[in-house]
């Protein structure tokens, strides 16, 4: 049997959660003091929250990160009163959380075409201000993508998700012997002892094709970007949708959930990764179980049983593989250990990566401080180490 000893161990990929941008506010327009003209007011910078963006889009578009609305006109004879500045919209993903530099939050982007002012325009000028505009509002401001939960179930239809999720959390998610009882996420908590908790997503199951929206498609692959780590589910007899459909091992079924995951979204495969391997109370499921891990540690010698197009990239590398009965209680015990120290590995390395930014941030600024012709002296003297 496979235990946590089975260790294949990755580095953590750096998912993009969160973003740092600046906005600024358009100036507003002069006025026209001989004719009480008012000048336009700037135009704003909103955040809007659309369905299909990325936070790694954005950045990707818009490199520099900065975001300018349009200036107010000035007033004239032709048109005493100025037009407004163009208002400037991000389009952002729906679940994202927007907090100003100092932490504050500002808003919540819960539902597509929810919208928040993150910038304002100046005021035109106009007789009170002496006919002279003002500047537009800048801000630094932070996007954050909430997590749906810390691990997210992943596994073709009838794979047991739902019924692990009820064995190890308080949830009580619908459990049925046809595919797709599960249509959205459902949550859970796993309880630990010292009280740490970790959240648990079911989630609709996979098929072949659901990157191209087969099956619940993109709908599901999208809650999957939301969480932290992924535990892959599968069957250890393996799955077949209908009587049209190949039947697939358990060691297809991996493989092929794996490329959808790569076809969605490259950035996915960088998730810390697990397996549980479920109905191991099922007959021949050991025999199944140790072919599976033998499969799966030299999956290029079983590439036979695959169409070209359906092996991945990268094979996944799982950081524990748990043997498991849903339905028994077998092995739970074991998977939560297992969940609860990649979650608390993944923590130190993002707390080891925060202190050491730090750090770094400190070292420069402390040598900013410092003649220049040292200051590259002693950068090589800390790059020996
Ligand atoms: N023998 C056995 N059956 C199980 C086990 N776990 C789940 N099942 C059965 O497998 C069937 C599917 O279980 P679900 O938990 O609904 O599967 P799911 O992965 O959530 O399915 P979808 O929501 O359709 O994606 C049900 O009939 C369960 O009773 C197990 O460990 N052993
Ligand atoms: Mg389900």
């Amino acid at each position: 049997m496979v235990r946590c000893g089975c260790l294949l161990l990755r580095k953590y990929g750096n998912f993009m959660d969160n973003l740092r941008l600046f906005a600024k506010g358009g100036a507003g327009g002069m006025g026209y003091p001989r004719l009480g003209g008012e000048g336009g007011n700037g135009g704003d910078v909103w955040v809007v929250a659309k369905k299909r963006m990325s936070l790694k889009k954005i950045k990707d578009k818009y490199p520099q990160k900065r975001f300018v609305a349009g200036g107010g006109a000035n007033s004239r004879i032709s048109a005493l009163k100025g037009e407004k500045g163009l208002d400037y919209e991000i389009s952002v993903p729906v679940g994202i959380t927007v907090t100003d530099e100092r932490g504050q939050i500002i808003g919540e982007l819960n539902k597509e075409d929810d919208r928040i002012l993150i910038a304002k325009g100046g005021l035109g000028g106009n007789l009170l201000s002496n006919f002279l505009p003002s500047k537009g509002q800048k801000r630094i401001i932070h996007l954050d993508l909430k997590l749906i939960a810390d691990i997210g179930l992943v596994g073709f239809p009838n794979a047991g998700k739902s019924s692990l999720l009820s064995r190890v959390s308080h949830a009580k998610p619908e459990i049925a012997d046809y595919a797709f009882t599960t249509l959205k996420p459902q949550l859970g908590k796993i309880m630990y002892e010292d009280f740490k908790q970790v959240s648990v997503a079911d989630l609709p199951g996979l098929i072949e094709g659901a990157h191209m929206n087969k099956g619940m498609g993109h709908k599901f692959l999208k809650h999957i970007e939301r969480t932290k780590q992924l535990l892959f589910v599968v069957d250890v007899s393996g799955f077949q949708l209908s009587s049209e459909t190949k039947f697939r091992s358990a060691f297809e079924t991996v493989i092929l959930l794996t490329k959808e995951l790569e076809l969605y979204k490259e950035d996915l495969m960088k998730k810390p990764s697990l397996l549980a391997v479920n109905k191991m109370d099922l007959p021949d499921a050991k025999d199944k179980f140790s072919e599976l891990v033998n499969q799966l540690r030299n999956p290029k010698d079983f590439s036979h049983l695959f169409e070209k197009d359906e092996i991945p990239g990268k094979t996944m590398e799982f950081q524990h593989i748990i043997p498991i009965s849903a339905q028994t209680g077998e092995g739970i015990e074991e998977l939560k250990n297992c969940l609860r120290l990649s979650i608390d590995e993944q923590s130190n390395q993002d707390n080891e990566k925060f202190s050491k930014k730090q750090l770094l941030n400190l070292h420069n600024s402390k040598l900013s401080h410092v003649d220049p012709s040292l200051k590259y002296a002693r950068m090589e003297i800390t790059e020996c180490h």
